[in-house]
């Protein structure tokens, strides 16, 4: 199914849907392609970082010279026009920052120190960047400037996005509308507003000077959590070329150091922020446990998580009415709808993010109930974009390349 996207120049996220190369859906194709074919995986790094900016930035989609038809596209963010974007078209935003981990994975199935001296030198670029450009409030935690960088339209942006102005945005058709049901894609109003958000950044060529720029600007947890792991390996992979990485070691130290700082006792999760509303909360969506993914809390406190949150039945665990795990939302949310996107149903991606995070807390066992269930649901349904909670159903793209990629890393967790 990999090779079926494989444009040859990058994987496709999906078949229709997604025709360009997608920034963490590469880096998560990469990690499965570790498994199979480290020199595609690397191909897949490679791709990715034609599209850096000259300040560092990774784009989130990068628009390779392909004839097809997906809309919003190149147009819409005119980066030719912009100081430093590269030949190449791109989006002006970016993504989560799994690249370094991917470039990790892909090193410990095959060294090649040659590989890390080509591509060290831009994810470190990158990763330098989100904290110089990023980190608004001098907390550490970067800021997202659009729900495009990160889970797009989950509840938990719900409110910032409601404060974005839609008037002044551009009207496109959406090509997603014409491949996919509209009741599991994000609805028009939120798209209008994703426009919005767009056209004030290509105002400024996508580099605000201040948030008042920004008309959105959320501290996302998904996104931080990453980035806090991404540290970690980069500095790790400066080692395999005998370097301290030293910017790296303290920044991953300094991102974790602030994620626990997010900790709430009664939530059982960590607290998110609005920047424009300046006020923490726990929207009750899975972002909020991510931080376990980079090994923040303790074992004790990931224990805690994992039975009182993750795995608990009237939050993100499997129930009888809704026996596949994790939701993406809470089922105790007022905003959790089974079918929509990133508003409830199950993704591999976060799935997998989990299991690697209650693994390296030590908690094999629990790490091992969420694999099985993961790799029960993609033997039953297909590697589809996102599932439905209660019945497993496959729902948003078929063909969906990160669940393929994940699913051929976890299941080579199994072999003797
Ligand atoms: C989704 O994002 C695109 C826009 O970038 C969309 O909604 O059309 C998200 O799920 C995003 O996380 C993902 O990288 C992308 C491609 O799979 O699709």
């Amino acid at each position: 199914m990999l090779r079926r996207n494989d444009t040859g120049l990058f994987v496709k996220p999906a078949p229709a849907v997604y025709p360009f190369q997608w920034n963490w859906d590469s880096a998560l194709a990469a990690i499965g392609l570790a498994r199979v074919d480290v020199e595609r995986g690397r191909q897949e790094v490679r791709g990715l970082l034609r599209g850096q900016w000259t300040d560092g930035m990774v784009p989130h989609i990068v628009f390779h010279p392909t004839s097809v038809d997906y809309s919003p596209g190149p147009e819409l963010w005119g980066s030719a026009g912009c100081p430093g974007a590269p030949e190449i078209l791109t989006s002006g935003l970016t993504q989560p920052p799994v690249l370094a981990t991917a470039v990790r994975v892909l090193h410990e199935a095959a060294p090649d120190t040659g590989f890390l001296e080509e591509v060290l030198p831009g994810v470190e670029a990158w990763h330098a960047w989100l904290s110089r450009e990023r980190d608004f409030d001098g907390s550490g935690l970067v800021a997202i400037l659009h729900p495009w960088e990160s889970a797009d339209n989950a509840p938990r942006f719900d409110r910032a996005l409601a404060r974005v102005e839609p008037d002044g945005g551009p009207t496109v058709a959406r090509s997603d509308r014409r491949h996919l049901a509209s009741d599991e894609r994000p609805t028009d109003r939120d798209y209008t507003r994703y426009l919005a958000i767009v056209e004030a950044l290509r105002r400024c060529a996508f580099r605000p000077r201040s948030l008042a720029e920004a008309p959105f600007a959320y501290v996302d947890l998904t996104f931080n959590s990453v980035l806090a792991a991404a540290e970690e390996d980069l500095a790790w992979l400066w080692g395999e070329l005998g370097d301290r990485g030293g910017r790296a070691t303290s920044a991953a130290a300094g991102l974790r150091e602030a994620l626990a700082g997010r900790w709430d006792e009664d939530a059982v999760a960590y607290r998110e922020l609005d920047l424009h509303a300046g006020e923490e909360q726990v929207a009750g969506t899975v972002g909020e446990l991510m931080p376990l993914y980079a090994g923040v809390p303790d074992e004790r406190r990931a224990r805690r998580m994992f039975d009182e949150a993750l795995w608990a039945p009237n939050r993100y665990g499997p129930s009888p009415e809704a026996p596949w795990a994790v939701t993406t939302v809470s089922k105790q949310s007022p905003d959790f709808d089974s079918s929509r996107y990133w508003r409830g149903p199950v993704w591999i991606n976060v799935n997998w993010f989990l299991i690697r995070g209650l693994e390296r807390l030590g908690l094999a066992a629990e790490a091992s109930l969420l694999q099985d269930l993961t790799l029960e649901l993609v033997s039953t349904s297909g590697f589809s974009e996102y599932y439905h909670p209660s019945t497993g159903a496959p729902l948003g793209s078929r063909e969906f390349s990160w669940s393929a990629a994940l699913t051929l890393d976890l299941i080579d967790d199994l072999r003797p």
